[in-house]
């Protein structure tokens, strides 16, 4: 049996991780994989309670909030994410670790250290293999989050309404922005900046090349 491949797609509001996330399972389903889609919040029975309360419930205090994230997550590792890699399936996760350090450190302001000590504990020390950070300009990502949310409101099929983080301010998302760049620099062989401008199928191009290299 082929041993698990866990991939982690990360990025800030709207750069389309959900979009990608479902062309690369295609295209590995094609080539034989199997695959898993999961995601954080909400990859559990459990994380969909904390994520509707993380996203869409009253105001948490910062430190609360990133509790409840690592909490989603110490299920989701150890419920999903765990017993697919066992089983030699490619994880595909929307947003993980990088997340909580780019939104809870960088944009909140709480200790860098004491996240990654949080989130060592959640994941029992899991690392994704590969990270594929979606680079999209700020403002180009929040209008296609806010797009989405307009084709909520107008009854198109798909989608949720503007959440928390979407809500935030321009200097909350720059700080996150500027998260992700230093994370990247920090681990560039785990965490590979995507080109996330474009059509999806052109960003899907570069990410299978990307993938593919790494599964080669
Ligand atoms: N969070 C999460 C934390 O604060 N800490 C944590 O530890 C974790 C794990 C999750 C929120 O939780 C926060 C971060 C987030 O704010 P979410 O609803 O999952 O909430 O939010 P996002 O992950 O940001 O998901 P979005 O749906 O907003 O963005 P995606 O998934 O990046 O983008 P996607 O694919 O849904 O695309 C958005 C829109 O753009 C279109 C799509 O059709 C869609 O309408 N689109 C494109 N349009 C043009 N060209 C392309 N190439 C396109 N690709 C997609």
């Amino acid at each position: 049996m082929r041993s698990g491949v866990f991939i982690t797609l990360e990025g800030g509001e709207g750069a389309g991780k959900t979009t990608q996330q479902a062309l690369l399972a295609e295209r590995l389903q094609q080539e034989g994989y199997a695959c898993l889609c999961t995601r954080e919040p909400g990859g559990t029975a459990l994380g969909q309670e904390l994520r509707a309360l993380l996203l869409h419930g009253d105001p948490i205090s910062p430190l609360a909030e990133l509790l409840l994230y690592a909490a989603d997550r110490a299920e989701h590792v150890q419920t999903r994410i765990r017993p697919a890699l066992a089983a030699g399936q490619v994880v595909i996760c929307d947003r993980f670790t990088d997340s909580t350090l780019a939104y809870q450190g960088y944009g909140r302001g709480l200790d860098l250290d004491l996240i990654r000590q949080l989130n060592q504990l959640a994941t029992g020390n899991l690392q994704p293999h590969l990270t594929l950070w979606l680079d999209l300009p700020l403002q180009v990502g929040l209008e296609r989050a806010r797009s989405r949310q307009t084709a909520h409101l107008s009854g198109a099929k798909k989608f949720s309404p503007v959440d928390r983080m979407e809500q935030a301010q321009w200097p909350f998302h720059q700080r996150l922005y500027q998260g992700f760049q230093e994370l990247a620099a920090t681990e560039p062989q785990r965490i590979v900046r995507i080109d996330a401008q474009g059509s999806p199928e052109e960003v899907a191009r570069r990410i299978w090349a990307v993938v593919k290299s790494r599964l080669g």
